[in-house]
């Protein structure tokens, strides 16, 4: 049936109305059901061996326009609205944007579940239904505060299955909710993301603020995710989210694994667990114990389940690496405890890979590395980091499960759908092979003559306006679309140097003062949460709003510069950033970022790296060489030495220069508008602490990044850098990088 013959009918059942007659929103319901009645015909991928994916996150942005796509009648529908003087950006809008994340762990989740469906992969997600997401972001007096983000509303792509299952805890016990959501894959099959929710949540709870009452655990547990875990409280209730993700998805493997007929002595034939960061790690005692009421042995079930699971590291820095003590455990999920003294005892006695060290502490990873068959790291450099420092003792035991998976995106959201025009420019020249095969875009070096580059430009000059008019129309700033569009968007995090770059803006504020004309305007844009407990990456978001109102109110300033921080970031907000940037800002400290997946989204859409070679920075500027991209900084080697002799002082870099970009934090004028503690504070630490060594590049980060201000001057040679980096984005396809896990972790087929 065409699209509009179907979206006709639907109206007519549902209200009764032409479409024409149907308001927005009714026009939104009736493209839901029409997606879903088109997903029906999809068909599951079948194969004897199935991927469950348990994570904590799923990030997966707005569904409409994505699952349109990938069914392969966006153009249709935008045709049939559009003829009834409706835009499907419009309807789009009345989306809530599901608050299932937080950064780059969970939307590498979403990336997977569309790349598994898309290669016809037997693959589910399994994670949590939270009510009110991470929190939605505000701007008041200079400074984040933090909300509900309620997100679920009606219609809803969630299916409500009626399955549920009981989950124990020390001291009280819930019953589970499944719903499902369908994964679509690009022109091809269907799989399932299953969010568990607590029956009987009760959404009343919440008034003002963020917190954890544990007597109302079975009303509350799925409310919110990663609450402040600054607190025992918001601590003990991951515990209880996490057990609550395990056990429902343990349940529902064997119950699923049964209705199939497969025997459970070999389940590890059936089924692979693939561990995304610690969070899921209990499913390992978990399964064991639920293997063990179904008949098996301890010593099988362990078997089995070291054969079954496998993990994956995201970062190394030692939050993600969760261990919990003893006690916690044994009062919250007691019934794991003797499972995980055993599993501790078999494992070898090797010092540094204890599962409960000598101060009664649990260790997460130690658990997943002991018993599950593939680690992996999800960049080159952080895979060798992981062998040689970070995970080092469990190196040399292991060294065959170690693996890297070097992450990827879907272009399907990450370009066919945020940037439909450099699409069309890019099948106009090599065909639309690159949809499927996005190793096809290399063809595309060779497009490089003067016309091709400046429809190129213009292009991301289309994008650039149409975000100023989103920035407009959202916070009500008026941003230059002439002016060099400078980009960092990723969670606010000080070993992201955040507040490098604003040292920066603030030494070009004291360069042009001194009379200093910088060749191009530049527009500064950050989007970026902070964790509600993480105080000094508030106090750089502070610092950063006190810096765009500086700029704001000063006439000379603000015809060569303006910072503008982009309020909520979320999945829709970066789908309309990422196609306009000029330059791509990755400037962790190296060795720190494991890989960065925002990186491969810009480039992919023509944006030009500046970055340290970190993560998979490092990949990129192999690909895409030298000349077009823009490195600085110290070397991962150089950092690490300096955290192993504990030698760096921030001291050391302060120079008359530097020491004036400091002083300015706290200068009248700052502290004028700004709160002068949080301000202090955000000096002292960079004088005295610097954790992240922010001092430490901020010289040649400079000197990079006028560099570069200056390169943009010359339009072609500039669009040039931006199409290799286009051509050379392919590697960074999640395809690719779900066919590396299924060839060698999972083995699907
Ligand atoms: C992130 C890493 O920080 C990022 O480098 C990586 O690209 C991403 O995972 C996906 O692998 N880690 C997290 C986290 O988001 O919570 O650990």
């Amino acid at each position: 049936m065409q699209v509009s013959e179907q979206l006709e009918h639907i109206v007519a059942a549902q209200f009764e109305k032409t479409l024409d007659q149907c308001s927005n929103e009714e026009i939104y319901g009736a493209l839901l059901q029409l997606t879903k009645e088109r997903i029906c015909h999809c068909s599951h991928p079948q194969s004897q061996r199935k991927l469950y994916y348990i994570s904590a996150e799923f990030l997966i942005g707005k569904l409409l326009s994505n699952n349109l796509i990938n069914l392969g009648i966006y153009e249709d529908v935008k045709t049939c609205l559009s003829s009834i003087g409706k835009q499907l950006s419009d309807i789009e809008e009345l989306e809530y944007e599901p608050s299932l994340g937080n950064g780059g762990l969970g939307r590498l989740a979403a990336c997977f579940m569309d790349s598994l469906a898309t290669l016809g992969l037997n693959g589910d997600g399994i994670g949590l239904n939270y009510h009110f997401g991470l929190f939605h972001q505000l701007f008041k007096n200079l400074k984040q505060y933090e909300t509900k983000d309620p997100w679920l509303k009606k219609p809803s792509w969630l299916e409500d299955t009626g399955i549920s299952f009981s989950v124990e805890f020390g001291h009280s016990r819930v019953t589970s909710h499944l719903y499902d959501l369908d994964v679509v894959g690009y022109e091809s099959g269907v799989n399932t993301l299953h969010l568990f929710d607590l029956d009987g949540v009760d959404e009343s709870l919440v008034k003002e603020g963020i917190d954890f009452d544990e007597s109302l655990v079975d009303r509350n547990l799925t409310l919110f995710l990663y609450p402040d875990d600054s607190t025992e409280a918001g601590r003990r209730l991951r515990v209880y989210q996490e057990y609550f993700m395990v056990s429902n998805a343990a349940q529902y493997i064997l119950w699923e694994q049964k209705k199939l007929g497969h025997d459970l002595h070999h389940l590890d034939q059936y089924v692979c667990i693939q561990i995304n960061d610690t969070h899921p790690s209990m499913i390992i005692p978990e399964l064991i114990r639920r293997l063990m009421f179904e008949g098996v042995r301890l010593k099988e079930a362990i078997k089995i389940v070291s054969h079954t699971c496998a993990y994956t590291n995201h970062t190394i820095l030692a939050e993600a690496l969760e261990t919990w003590p003893y006690d916690t455990l044994a009062d919250i999920v007691p019934q794991l405890m003797p499972i995980i003294e055993v599993l501790h005892m078999l494992a070898p006695p090797k010092a540094g890979t204890e599962i409960i060290d000598d101060q009664q502490n649990v260790h997460m990873a130690s658990m997943d590395i002991h018993y599950g068959y593939s680690i992996n790291g999800v960049a080159a450099l952080h895979t060798e980091i992981l062998k040689t420092s970070e995970l080092k003792n469990f190196y040399e035991l292991y060294p065959d499960k170690f693996n890297n998976k070097t992450n990827g995106i879907t272009f399907r959201r990450w370009l066919l759908y945020t940037n439909p025009d450099l699409s069309a420019w890019i099948e106009k020249r090599i065909g639309p092979g690159f949809k499927k095969n996005a190793d096809e875009l290399t063809k595309l070096v060779a497009f490089d003559q003067t016309e091709d580059l400046t429809e190129l430009k213009a292009i991301k000059d289309a994008n650039k306006q149409r975000l100023c008019a989103y920035i407009e129309k959202t916070q009500d700033i008026h941003m230059d679309p002439n002016s060099i569009f400078d980009i960092q968007i990723k969670r606010l995090h000080e070993y992201k140097r955040q507040q490098m770059n604003l040292l920066y803006i603030i030494w070009l504020i004291e360069q042009i003062r001194k009379g200093y004309r910088p060749n191009h305007k530049v527009t500064f844009i950050f989007g970026a949460k902070a964790a509600p407990a993480y105080i000094l990456a508030k106090d750089i978001i502070h610092a950063i709003l006190c810096v765009e109102t500086i700029i704001e109110q000063d006439d000379l300033l603000k015809q060569y510069i303006q910072v503008v921080m982009v309020e909520n970031y979320n999945v829709t907000k970066a789908e309309k950033l990422i196609p306009a940037a000029d330059i791509s800002e990755q400037i962790s400290l190296a060795s720190k970022e494991a890989s960065g997946t925002g990186n491969m989204k810009l480039m992919l859409n023509g944006a030009v790296t500046l970055g340290t070679m970190d993560g998979a920075n490092v990949e990129i500027a192999n690909l895409v060489g030298k000349d077009n991209i823009y490195i600085f900084g110290q070397s991962s080697e150089t950092v690490i030495a300096h955290y192993a002799h504990a030698d760096y002082h921030p001291q050391d870099y302060i120079d008359a220069e530097v020491k004036a970009v400091l002083d300015f934090l706290i200068s009248d004028e700052m502290v004028t508008i700004g709160d002068a503690t949080c301000l202090q504070r955000l000096y002292q630490d960079l004088n005295h602490k610097d954790w992240f060594m922010a001092l430490l590049d901020l010289k040649s980060y400079i000197a990079t990044k006028n560099q570069m201000i200056k390169d943009y001057q010359d339009t072609e040679s500039w669009m040039k850098k931006s199409l290799v980096n286009i051509s050379m984005a392919g590697f960074f396809s999640s395809d690719r990088t779900i066919e590396q896990y299924n060839h060698d972790i999972w083995k699907l087929d």
